[in-house]
């Protein structure tokens, strides 16, 4: 049976992580699908954005415990288990994380690989692996301490303790707190929004801030530099700028 179920909403895709009797657990099967899906996404021209959620109480309760449970290092590292993951970061197109529950471990690095997170006032955030012997190994001590910095990321990775969205919403783990029963509202207008803009700013702008995460200052300036340039060989920028002249609202083409 398919775990991930995918809705085509205009120019959004609505995915599902859809296993709510295991809250989310992310297994092989589940990896699989979803980046199986996210590359199809990003090669659909007609698709710009993707918001993520949760069926359930979860958005993702982390990598499913017992399906890892009687792995060896052999199938962990010379099979790179959990390879599948890097393909659904590679994703160039903007992911919204519409986090409904539990994001605990890799659920929450699953949202934290997503590019905006949009929280239910009810979800909570946790980096719990060290309570079962282990630590993250998606990606977690990485953009978790890239996002709310060293003292925050240690307190939550060393003790595992959970955070709540308003705790999340202060040091800078999520975008925005919506009510829970107006989370998928707010998650779809933000992916409305941005998909309401052309595609090569779209991916220009993903891409860019993305990049500033890695790269030293002036190496960053001149990348942003090169895209931003590059932009103006698009017909969207002529129609961006002349619809502003003109006090009307742009038609974008993608092009
Ligand atoms: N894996 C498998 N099953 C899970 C998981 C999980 N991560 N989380 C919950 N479940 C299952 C439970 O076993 C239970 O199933 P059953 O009904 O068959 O017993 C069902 O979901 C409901 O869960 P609970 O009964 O426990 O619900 P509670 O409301 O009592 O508790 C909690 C909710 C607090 C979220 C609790 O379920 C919990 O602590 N879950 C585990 C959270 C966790 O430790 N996550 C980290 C997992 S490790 C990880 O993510 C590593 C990522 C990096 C791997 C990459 C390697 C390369």
């Amino acid at each position: 049976m398919q775990i991930v179920d995918f809705e085509q909403k205009g120019r959004v895709a609505v995915v599902t992580l859809n296993r709510p009797e295991a809250l989310n657990a992310l297994n092989y099967q589940t990896m699989t699908e979803l980046s199986a899906l996210i590359v199809q996404i990003d090669r659909n021209p007609e698709i710009a954005v993707t918001v993520i959620t949760g069926a359930g109480r979860a958005f993702a309760a982390g990598a499913d415990i017992k399906e890892m449970a009687g792995r060896d290092v052999a199938d962990m590292y010379l099979n790179d288990y959990f390879a599948g993951w890097d393909a659904f970061a590679a994703c160039r197109k903007p992911v919204i994380a519409a986090v409904n529950g539990f994001a605990l471990g890799g659920g929450c690095e699953l949202a934290m690989m997503c590019d905006l997170i949009i929280a239910s006032d009810k979800a909570k955030f946790g980096q719990p692996e060290i309570k079962l012997g282990v630590t993250p190994g998606m990606g977690g001590s990485i953009r978790l301490t890239k996002a709310i910095g060293k003292a925050k990321a240690m307190d939550m990775v060393l003790t595992g303790r959970m955070i709540d969205a308003a705790e999340a919403d202060r040091i800078g783990l999520v975008s925005r707190v919506a009510p829970h029963d107006e989370l998928m509202t707010v998650a779809m207008e933000a992916a409305e929004t941005i998909a309401g803009y052309g595609l090569p700013a779209i991916l220009a702008a993903k891409e860019m801030v993305g990049r500033a995460l890695e790269l030293p200052t002036t190496e960053g300036v001149r990348f942003e530099r090169r895209l931003f340039t590059a932009l103006f060989a698009t017909e969207d920028q002529k129609e961006g700028m002349a619809a502003f002249a003109e006090k009307r609202p742009p038609q974008f083409k993608d092009r």
